[in-house]
């Protein structure tokens, strides 16, 4: 079957690459589950392992597209079983009638008939079949879609542990070559994780970025104390300080502490939705696994370059294959000036690629995946067609 590939899942193509066309011939869905070296403890659910979906699509000229689908418990909408379901139903339509029904993005109001709920299939799928057209152009997908890319991107060392440890595990990322850390707070008592915070920037000195994730933990007064209690730490910003994100601007001046979006931008509906009123708001936390639409994750790319916000791409626990992805997209859109949030990938004890995707002195290497690079021993085959 053939798809004309002009104006891509509602994705505009850089110049050069645009009329392209697509044969695609067969496509292999599996499944994998990589177990974490310890519980991963999100804010509603803990998980022992991450379990996805890998979708190797082949073209007749045997070049191949990888895309990774894997819903997140306790964030995304999906189970594994009902994202397996979808992806088999698209991937079947595409392969058997050359239709492409990919998230129906549009920049205007839709009405509710014709507005779709973006999943992590079309994710998943769009970036599989993106990869296949960039493969077959030896190509990152990056570079497909914006006719550049840096080869490597700095990424954020992420703090996870319990506040006793916060020192000790800055030292231990710093010393690894990490000029961005992001700590996650919103845990225990917020005086007592602002002394760490305190304690964490007397140790790191003036020159490394300190970046901040509540996840929505704390009410207004609680989150002004948390932010009063900082600012002098020169915090970068604060992801989703508070339950009610509506009190956003209140928190910004009662403390002075610039904050981002992360949950937020996974649930909006009104792509037309205006972020001006936001004084404060500095970064946009980008996570296009949970964001689900890639037209609508380059979307909130453009509105954020447009009103002076940092796009932060992000990860949210995928594989390597997904991880891939995630890089060569950060390659382009913010190549080697803004630290990306993909150190997620230390958590697990093994992965989908041969080679991890690694990071080294902070840095990680963007880099193009083909079939050779996989590693699926341990999953299971589940879809062939
Ligand atoms: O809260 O930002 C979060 C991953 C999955 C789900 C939620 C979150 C995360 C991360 C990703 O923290 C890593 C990062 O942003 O640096
Ligand atoms: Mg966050």
């Amino acid at each position: 079957m053939g798809l004309n590939a002009s104006n891509f899942a509602g994705i505009r193509l850089a110049p050069q690459f645009q009329n392209i066309s697509l044969e695609l011939k067969a496509a292999r869905l599996y499944k994998f589950s990589l177990p974490f070296k310890q519980e991963l403890k999100l804010k509603h659910i803990t998980l022992k392992a991450r379990e996805g979906l890998i979708l190797v699509l082949t073209d007749t000229a045997g070049h191949v597209g990888l895309g990774e689908i894997s819903p997140l418990p306790g964030f995304s909408r999906e189970t594994l079983e009902t994202a397996l379901y979808k992806t088999s139903m698209l991937v079947d339509r595409i392969l058997n009638f050359g239709e492409f029904t990919s998230h129906q993005h549009t920049e205007g109001p839709v009405s509710w008939e014709k507005r779709t709920t973006p999943s992590v299939v079309h994710f998943g799928v769009e970036t599989a079949l993106l990869s296949l057209l960039a493969n077959a152009r030896n190509l990152s997908l990056g570079a497909m879609l914006y006719g550049h890319t840096s080869n490597k991107i700095p990424v954020n060392g992420l703090i996870r542990s319990s506040l006793s440890d916060w020192v000790p595990e800055a030292d231990y990322l710093v010393g690894e070559g990490y000029s961005t850390l992001k700590i996650k707070v919103g845990r225990i008592n917020a005086i007592l994780e602002a002394r760490g915070i305190q304690e964490i920037r007397q140790f790191v000195g003036p020159d490394i970025k300190l970046r901040l994730d509540a996840n929505r933990s704390w009410d207004l007064d609680t989150a002004m104390e948390f932010g009063k209690a900082v600012v002098s730490a020169d915090i970068e910003y604060i992801e989703e300080p508070l339950e009610n994100p509506a009190d956003l601007p209140r928190f910004y001046d009662g403390c002075g502490v610039n904050f981002a979006f992360d949950e937020t931008l996974h649930r909006i509906t009104d792509p037309t939705i205006s972020f001006a009123s936001y004084t404060g708001l500095k970064a946009f936390v980008l996570k296009p696994t949970l964001i689900g639409c890639t037209a609508r994750f380059i979307n909130l790319v453009n509105q954020a370059k447009d009103q002076n916000i940092l796009p932060v791409i992000s990860a949210s626990y995928e594989s390597d294959v997904g991880l891939a992805v995630l890089a060569q997209l950060a390659g382009s859109i913010t190549g080697e000036n803004l630290a990306v949030g993909l150190d997620t990938r230390s958590a697990l004890t093994a992965g989908t690629t041969r080679v991890p995707a690694s990071i080294q002195n902070g840095w990680m290497p963007v880099r193009t995946l083909s079939t050779q690079d996989l590693d699926l021993s341990a999953c299971e085959l589940l879809y062939e067609s």
